[in-house]
């Protein structure tokens, strides 16, 4: 490859760029306006959030919808400082965002001097939330830097890394060499382990496929061994839509229901794919799978992470379930009366959703079949809509699983719609969540998105609320009027309407989604508004 005299700026640019980015998100600064020129002049999007947490968030949900890597750029210290929860978001759910900032500069005094927004040690605080915080020291490593962090990001588990360029090596000019982005690994188990998976397969007379967000790009292979085997699949909440929630043999999202519980006691088999079985997933306890498991899992650390497999099939999961569809023989008929789980599961989660199945039902009817659902940590989300509300295609339901973060759901459905705008998105919040991350209602409103963003409001912090009560501590701190949702929304550049019945909540949904910019939906909920 030819080399070239570049700036740091240019040159961490240009690395980008030959990785594929098109868009980034996030706020300029002084630190950072090297890499903004470039990113103009070569033809990098930029999309303005008005937080840099919102970014990271966003960055987020352009990576789960589109399986590419997202992007932010941001200045250094307080703005990168402010991403650190999205990247731990991002990590727990393993998701590939880059984050891409300044550094102090190479010679600077060791017990600092007080230049602007100095951090003792920013890489430090982002490698305690990320896969690795990467740093640059001269121009012309910046390529090799960056094929790194790709690398990082894209073979095995995906994950977050941060990289930095001090800010001399950003202005400084110097000879650079591009680097090709390396090839992706795809890891494959050894023989023996896939012998042993397929004789167990085989010989299990009702097996289950218990499927998480690691089998995101394993859609067809999902579905062709679930198909070859006639067994019932469910999904974790990150898995929710791998396999469409109309086919015959999925059981839907909601691996804590009890009926999914009472269905592994009854499998043989539980070929758990691309899943931490985690407790953020499993609310109430561990699935009983002892001595009947088969995992596949592309991280070697989460193989035997909340259960030991009995067959351990470490490697790329599309690669893996290819190999096992190519190798089990077909079931002529169903191995576990699906129809009757099925009914026994919704039984479970309507129960359980009982405050929401009206606004979740009314939501359902309405929504498109390939919609993206982006959400938040508020139990309309996680108690309603997810268990509730079906959706038919990979990452369709995006959520803050393993971190629970509130103030998700608004700029993750940003980043969803920029990385694909002719899919449909939607946004889910609470009436507490949706104010972490509110202002990003004016980022949508400037790139017109026709983006629905339902607030379902029950008068503060309902969840909080009901723990309290359970533990019979003082109620306090947890209830707050709401403000007028629909004029906020108004005044951030969108349009607002207030429902006061859920029931009536899907005309709203359908105009939302068919206008010039986003809509908040502000719906009242009857029983829950309580200041
Ligand atoms: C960043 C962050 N801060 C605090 C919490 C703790 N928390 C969990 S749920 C919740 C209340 C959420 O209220 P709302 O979004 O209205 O949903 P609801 O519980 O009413 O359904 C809080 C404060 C959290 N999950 N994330």
């Amino acid at each position: 490859m030819t080399s070239t005299q570049m700036t740091g700026g240019q040159a961490l640019v240009a690395a980008l760029v030959d990785h594929g980015v098109d868009v980034v998100f996030g706020i300029p600064g002084t630190h950072n306006l090297e890499i903004y020129k470039h990113l103009s002049e070569q033809g990098v999007r930029h999309v303005s959030t008005r937080h840099e947490q919102g970014a990271g968030y966003a960055a987020d949900g352009y990576a789960r919808t589109t399986g590419r890597v997202g992007v932010a750029v941001v200045t250094s210290g307080p703005a990168l400082l402010n991403t650190a929860t999205a990247v731990a978001q991002a990590w727990s759910d393993s998701v590939p965002v880059l984050v891409v900032s300044p550094g102090l500069p190479l010679r600077h005094p060791a017990s600092g001097n007080g230049l602007l927004h100095e951090t003792r040690d920013q890489g430090a605080a982002l490698r305690a939330v990320a896969q690795a915080s990467l740093r640059a020291t001269s121009v012309a490593e910046i390529p090799t830097v960056v094929a790194q962090a790709f690398a990082l990001m894209t073979s095995g588990r995906p994950r977050p890394v941060h990289l930095e360029v001090p800010l001399d090596v950003l202005a400084e000019t110097g000879e650079v060499t591009p680097v090709a982005p390396l090839p992706r690994a795809v890891a494959l188990p050894g023989e023996a382990a896939l012998t042993s998976a397929v004789a167990r397969l085989e010989a299990a007379r009702r097996p289950l496929l218990v499927v998480g967000g690691g089998a995101r790009a394993a859609a067809a292979e999902v579905q062709a061994l679930a198909e070859r085997l006639r067994a019932p699949v469910v999904t974790t909440t990150n898995g929710k839509g791998v396999l469409a929630e109309d086919h015959e043999l999925s059981l839907g999202a909601g691996v804590h229901l009890p009926a999914v519980r009472a269905l592994v006691e009854e499998s043989d088999l539980v070929l758990a794919i691309g899943t931490e079985l985690a407790p953020a997933d499993l609310w109430f306890g561990p699935l009983p799978v002892d001595g009947k498991l088969v995992r596949v899992d592309v991280d070697p650390v989460g193989m035997v992470t909340n259960a030991s497999p009995d067959v351990a099939l470490l490697g790329d999961c599309a690669a893996t379930l290819g190999e096992l569809a190519k190798r089990v023989g077909h079931r002529s008929t169903d191995a576990v009366d699906v129809p009757l789980w099925r009914d026994r599961k919704r039984t479970d989660s309507r129960r359980e959703g009982a405050e929401w199945t009206t606004l979740v039902d009314a939501m359902g009817r309405v929504l498109p079949r390939d919609v993206v659902l982006s959400t938040d940590n508020a139990m309309a989300c996680y108690y309603g809509a997810m268990a509730n509300v079906a959706t038919h295609t990979p990452a369709s339901f995006l959520f803050p699983t393993g971190y629970g973060t509130l103030g998700y759901g608004l700029p993750a459905a940003i980043g969803a719609k920029v990385g694909d705008p002719d899919r449909p998105v939607v946004a889910m919040l609470g009436d507490g969540g949706v104010m972490f991350t509110v202002q990003e209602l004016a980022t949508a409103a400037v790139l017109a998105l026709p983006l629905p963003v339902v607030v379902v409001d029950n008068g503060g912090y309902g969840e909080i609320r009901n723990e309290m009560a359970d533990r019979d501590d003082p109620v306090h701190a947890v209830d707050f009027p709401a403000p007028d949702f629909a004029a906020l929304g108004r005044a951030l550049g969108c349009h607002g309407v207030t429902v006061d019945d859920p029931a009536a909540v899907g005309s709203a949904l359908e105009e939302a989604l068919a206008a010039d910019r986003p809509t908040v939906i502000h719906v009242r909920m009857p029983e829950g508004v309580t200041a």
